[in-house]
């Protein structure tokens, strides 16, 4: 077996065995409890933030959530506004920026909602650390300000926040830099629990494992402890809109299933951006009353809308990258086919495909907007860093950032951008081949071995899903032991192959690649 895998050598381990010594993980490793979590006081600012929460508290202050259009955003605003209302606090609304309406972060139209309702305090959850502009336009208006974000610093434009929580921040003592913005959020409401004595609600820790999956942040470290909580304390998780989806759901069976379920929840509340700083999931997950099932299907339909635009800009895309050569993946969707709300997805299509990094630009409003995506081996934030004279507004992580720009500067971006390609892969180690974690045989692919791969759940960055290497198989044998969840392969009856797969649950498998043995 040759080509893009790497096959480890077996040395008699059994499949487990075989996972935990490829990826260097010891038994032990895969304990854990929320005792284990870091203290939150080590996080900078996270008292002032906190005191200054309290203070709104105390003195009955309106407030406003700032918060963002993903996953990852609405659970933050959602554990965030749901902890203050357990505390019997009245007075904090929500806003929610859309991204097909208006530019990432603080912007004019939350500045008047601030201005005309009188709020004296705004705390944005996975945003605002690029938000110089808006933060001053906010205090300006009597509103003071708290940022809480994972997203990267520009250590020379810090807004000046009252307090910004944030792990990035280089005075930050947090040992676990790669907090999802709701796993930030979630260590805020730990800590206020302790200073207010007012616990957190078990849910807060699903919701906090919704926006972690979602935003993909590495699942290491803390952000596998969260997840990992919830897995095992399933039963333990009382949550009205959980229950709610629950029921619209199939039943759920051992660990596999909680995690299915958690990657459901963020597909679908990655739906509902409406206008005004009002969100259809936000509203879905606080309603209580029967409208709750009204804006559940709002969310169902939008979601399978959302999908088959998803196949059909997959379908775009693979004829885009059919033949293609090259050391990075330029596009400017000049033909508008893309929606500029699938763009990152496109684009992270495309790294998963051909390996490279991959920019997807369009006009948006007014102004050339690009999603660009890689792998390890490149620094997308670097790139834009170094381009960033050519453009308005850039921000995101190593691994998936965006900007905006002046529809003119896109040949003087293209120059520089490619500069930085060039000089970056002189420095760059080959492309490694895929490791896969053991080679196994049919009669593996058994219950007991199942219920130990289950042990290393979550999948995520840095934590993905087993890759196997069966050896020697035809597809009756297979067939007899498993079910395949591919749609179309072409693989002959007749003849027996050496098959790269991934164990979806005990009954069934994915088929990565075959070779004929
Ligand atoms: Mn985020």
């Amino acid at each position: 077996m040759v080509n893009r895998w790497r096959i480890p050598e077996s040395e008699g381990r059994n499949l487990f065995e075989q996972i935990l010594h490829n990826r260097q993980l010891q038994a032990e490793d895969l304990r854990g409890g929320l005792e284990s979590l870091p203290d939150e006081a080590l996080l900078a600012n996270i008292e002032q933030v906190a005191l200054r929460i309290t203070k709104a508290l105390r003195n009955n202050e309106p407030m406003v959530i700032f918060g963002h259009d993903d996953p990852d955003g609405i659970t933050s605003t959602y554990i965030l506004y749901q902890y203050l209302n357990s505390c019997g606090y009245q007075r904090h609304h929500y806003y929610i920026p859309n991204r097909n309406l208006e530019p990432h972060g603080i912007q004019q139209s939350l500045i008047d909602f601030v201005k005309n309702g009188g709020y004296t305090l705004v705390v944005t959850v996975d945003n605002g650390i690029s938000a110089a502009w808006g933060v001053n336009e906010l205090n300006k208006v009597g509103a003071e300000v708290l940022i809480t974000d994972h997203h990267l610093i520009q250590p020379d434009s810090l807004p000046e926040a009252l307090a910004i929580l944030n792990p990035q921040l280089p005075d930050c003592m947090y040992p676990f830099k790669y907090l999802a913005g709701v796993g930030v959020v979630l260590m805020l409401i730990r800590y206020l629990s302790k200073i207010l004595d007012h616990p957190v609600s078990p849910a807060a820790y699903f919701w906090a494992a919704v926006g972690s999956l979602a935003d993909k942040v590495p699942m290491i470290g803390v952000n596998h402890l969260i997840v990992r909580h919830v897995i095992d304390n399933w039963k333990t998780i009382p949550d009205y809109t959980i229950d709610f989806l629950l029921r619209n759901y199939n039943r759920i069976s051992g660990p596999g299933g909680i995690f299915s379920f958690i990657q459901y929840t963020s597909r679908l509340i990655a739906n509902g951006r409406e206008a005004d700083g009002q969100h259809t999931a936000l509203s879905f997950m606080l309603q209580v009353s029967d409208e709750k099932a009204v804006l559940f299907q709002d969310l169902e339909q939008q979601k399978n809308r959302w999908e088959h635009e998803l196949n059909r800009v997959f379908g775009i895309m693979d004829n885009l990258l059919t033949g293609f050569v090259g050391n990075a993946f330029v596009y400017f969707d000049d033909e508008d086919v893309i929606p500029y709300s699938l763009l990152g997805t496109a684009a992270t299509y495309v790294v998963n495909n051909l390996g490279v990094p991959t920019i997807m630009l369009k006009l948006h409003n007014g102004y050339t907007v690009c999603e660009g995506r890689c792998s390890d081996g490149f620094n997308m934030v670097s790139a834009f860093t170094h381009c960033k004279d050519h453009l308005k507004q850039y921000g995101g992580h190593p691994k998936a950032a965006g900007f905006t720009m002046e529809p003119h500067k896109y040949d003087e971006f293209l120059d520089c951008f490619n500069d930085y390609l060039l000089a970056s892969l002189e420095t760059a180690p080959e492309p490694g081949k895929i490791p896969v974690d053991a080679v196994i045989s049919l009669s593996d692919l058994d219950s007991g071995n199942w219920h130990q791969i289950e042990l290393l759940l979550p999948w995520g960055m840095q934590n993905p899903e087993p890759v196997l290497a069966l050896k020697n198989v035809s597809l009756a044998e297979l067939q007899s032991r498993v079910t395949l969840d591919n749609n179309s392969l072409s693989i002959s009856d007749h003849k027996r192959y050496d098959l790269i797969i991934s164990w979806k649950n005990s009954g069934l498998i994915r088929i990565l690649d075959f070779y004929e043995s």
